[in-house]
């Protein structure tokens, strides 16, 4: 049984991917803090990315790493450039040095937010990122490219849309990633054998979808899940409206925010936000 590390372990889909992944692989989770939910068997190693010590620690000895670790939105540079920059490179180095094969590196719909709601895109489009958040995901699928051509790394990288059991409002129908499709996506990109470095949406089969997942699909990908099956009750409690560039491109709010809700601060722990969210 292959041994596999997820970073942001305590995160959404750190916490969806340990669900499905149970039992199928032996899993070593890492994050800055302890997992709310906890899966039997499943091993936690504290640690903070953004020290190079410490992710030496946390990716020795395993066959990947789902490096799902990082500032999960649009924030402050500081907190990007030490999660998402540093923490990145750190986790990358690491896993090179410690000799792993293999990396999955979450990308996200953010790395090409600008590109407007009535364009399809495949893999091969140059990035359009909607804030510091995108590009740092540039970054880290930049990253991933140099790795895999200079030290031959498998690097598979998912830009992905919205995990949720289901999708939460209208752009989400787009890019809507079901917890299974997910778990799905990433077991290809663990076992397929001929990933060098590929680049894939991280979404379910949307009818809606901005995608064209031609190179998920070239690997096997058959997602099971449709956000459309939702349509109607999203469409009917959209509240019409809403910043007219956010709503003509695909990464929504991020196109114009400077911060959206961080979805894992730490609480009680004022002007320790960037910690929170860099396991
Ligand atoms: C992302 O990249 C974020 O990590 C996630 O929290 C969501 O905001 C998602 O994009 C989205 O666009 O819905």
């Amino acid at each position: 049984m292959k041994t596999i590390l997820i970073t942001g372990a305590a995160g959404d889909i750190g916490t969806h991917l340990r669900r499905e992944l149970a039992g199928k692989y032996r899993i070593r989770a890492s994050d800055l803090r302890d997992p709310k939910e906890k899966f039997k068997g499943q091993k936690f190693m504290r640690a903070d990315i953004a020290k190079f010590a410490d992710a030496m620690r946390i990716t020795k000895g395993v066959d990947a790493v789902i490096h799902m670790g990082g500032y999960s939105v649009e924030g402050p540079w500081e907190s990007i450039l030490s999660a998402n920059i540093v923490g990145c490179y750190n986790v990358f180095e690491a896993a090179r040095k410690n000799g792993v094969r293999r990396i999955l590196f979450p990308s996200s719909n953010h790395a090409t937010g600008f590109y407007r709601r009535d364009q399809t895109i495949d893999h091969r489009v140059y990035p359009k990122p909607d804030g510091r958040y995108g590009v740092s995901k540039v970054f880290g699928e930049a990253l991933g490219s140099l790795y895999a051509d200079k030290y031959g790394m498998g690097v598979f990288c998912m830009r992905i849309g919205n995990v949720n059991p289901a999708p939460i409002d209208k752009r989400r129908l787009s890019i809507w990633f079901s917890p299974r499709d997910l778990a799905q996506l990433v077991t290809i990109g663990i076992e397929h054998p001929e990933i060098r470095f590929e680049i894939v949406y991280g979404v379910s089969g949307n009818t809606r979808s901005w995608y064209d997942n031609t190179n998920a699909y070239r690997l096997g990908y058959k997602p099971q899940d449709d956000a459309e099956v939702f349509a109607q009750e999203i469409l009917a409690r959209e509240k019409p409206g809403g910043d007219p560039r956010a709503e003509m491109h695909q990464g929504g709010t991020f196109c114009v925010a400077e911060q959206v809700p961080n979805p894992a601060p730490l609480p009680n722990r004022v002007g320790r936000q960037r910690r929170a969210t860099t396991g």
